[in-house]
């Protein structure tokens, strides 16, 4: 039986994923209101294919508790938040989650540490915890980090058909774990050591957050010099080596913007690209705020409250606002003591924001500015609804004659 701790984002489907391949799950998580939703048959969030995968998983029998069990397999994925002054990552929910393993686990028990963490954390905070509490790694516990690498809106293909990496001590208790994620796992699963697992991890989000940099940077230079950058990276994308990715209003996402700042905050001297990258990405919501001036400027709006964002979340089709660029520009606004932008997103059904709108039509009839902030397919089905308006692209996706783009 496996015990997964932390049914969040990670956790949850990938519970699901292996309970539904015949593997017996309990998953765990000390948010007692979560687990009841879960036990009274809901998800927690909005994922494609996810109440599907649930039902099945169900059906197979996982259960769901906030008690830790006693077992030989544990999968902890917890949140690793990381704090904004020093960027250096906090490992606190690790540490109590493998505390709490270590008051119930017999010996021989085997600790997998789906969670992201920043390079040398196991050997720093992890190693210690099991260690104090009298067991001997290697011998009567087995640590593995096996990070996962699924996108969110497309996270259940993901798990099932990634490649994935799982970092242990021992070859043979590496093996062991990577029997266990092919239950499901039909991608290729590599066995290494633990920093090289934590490393790598980290490392592939840099290289995103690096190559979005470069389409952001492009936007800013080409704007600034009135040239079209979607139609310079259309063409310049036809050559075989190049892929430019796609410039947007910033970088949101748990990962992504995140994950830079641990090898910045490690390896200063070493680390200036990263850090400019990660620059940026975050200077992209101003960057789009200054945009919406210029446009208001030009067409003559002078209110702010005649501005409506379309899109709350990081990006599209997912209901996670962590990060998110809009959720930055509205903190932007406000100390400008610019008050009054209207605020749509069909995913977010609570009240998070000021002037916040949970219809469509009510949400474009009070505004004269919309700007795209998040290529919903809502929007991109509803396109005609946004004739007669300014329209302000930032994902460059809106298919209207006449509109600004970035
Ligand atoms: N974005 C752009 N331009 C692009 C691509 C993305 O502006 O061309 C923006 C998105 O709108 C979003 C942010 O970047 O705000 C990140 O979105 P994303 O879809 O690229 O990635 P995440 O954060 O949802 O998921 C990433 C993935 N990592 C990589 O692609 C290297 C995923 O595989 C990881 O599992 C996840 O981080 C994680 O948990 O680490």
């Amino acid at each position: 039986m496996i015990n997964i701790i932390g049914l969040g984002y990670i956790g949850l489907p990938t519970a699901l994923m292996f309970a539904s391949h015949g593997v017996e799950v309990v998953g765990t998580d000390y948010n007692k209101e979560l687990v009841a939703t879960l036990n009274a048959g809901k998800t927690t969030f909005e994922e494609k294919g996810l109440d599907e995968l649930f039902e099945e998983a169900v059906k197979c029998g996982i259960r769901f508790s906030s008690e830790y069990q006693k077992t030989d397999m544990y999968i902890v994925a917890v949140p690793t938040p990381y704090n904004k002054e020093t960027k250096r990552i906090d490992p606190a929910y690790v540490i109590a989650a493998v505390k709490q393993v270590m008051t119930v686990c017999p010996k021989g028990a085997t600790v997998v540490i789906e969670s992201t963490v920043s390079p040398g954390t196991i050997d720093r905070y992890v190693r210690p915890v099991i260690e104090k509490n009298g067991f001997t790694i290697g011998e009567d516990i087995n640590i593995v980090h096996a990070p996962e690498r699924i996108i969110p809106g497309n996270m259940v293909y993901e798990l099932l058909h990634n490649s994935r990496t799982i970092g242990a001590d021992d070859k043979a208790i590496g093996e062991k774990v990577k029997e266990l994620y092919a239950s499901f796992c039909q991608g290729e699963i590599v066995v290494t050591d633990i920093r090289t697992a934590e490393m790598t991890k980290v490392v592939e989000n840099t290289f995103r957050d690096i190559n979005i940099a470069f389409a952001n940077e492009l936007v800013k230079i080409c704007r600034s010099d009135n040239m079209d950058v979607y139609e310079i990276i259309r063409i310049a994308n036809k050559h075989p080596r190049v892929n430019i990715l796609s410039p947007g209003p910033g970088v949101g996402g748990h990962c992504i913007s995140v994950d830079p700042w641990f090898l910045v905050g490690d390896y200063p001297t070493y680390s200036n690209l990263i850090k400019q990258a990660r620059l940026i990405n975050d200077s992209m919501p101003d960057f789009v705020l200054e945009r919406i001036y210029n446009i208001m400027k030009e067409k003559g709006i002078k209110e702010v409250s005649k501005v409506g964002f379309y899109g709350l979340t990081y990006k599209e089709n997912v209901d996670d606002v962590r990060e998110s660029p809009t959720l930055q520009m509205l903190e932007s606004m406000e100390k400008h003591l610019a008050h009054g932008v209207k605020v749509y997103d069909p995913f977010i059904k609570t009240d998070m924001v000021e002037n916040q709108y949970h219809d469509l039509d009510a949400f474009l009839s009070d505004v004269e500015l919309v700007v795209l902030l998040v290529a919903h397919d809502e929007i991109k089905e509803n396109m005609d609804k946004l004739k007669g308006k300014v329209v302000l692209d930032t994902r460059n996706f809106c298919t209207l004659d006449g509109i600004y783009r970035l």
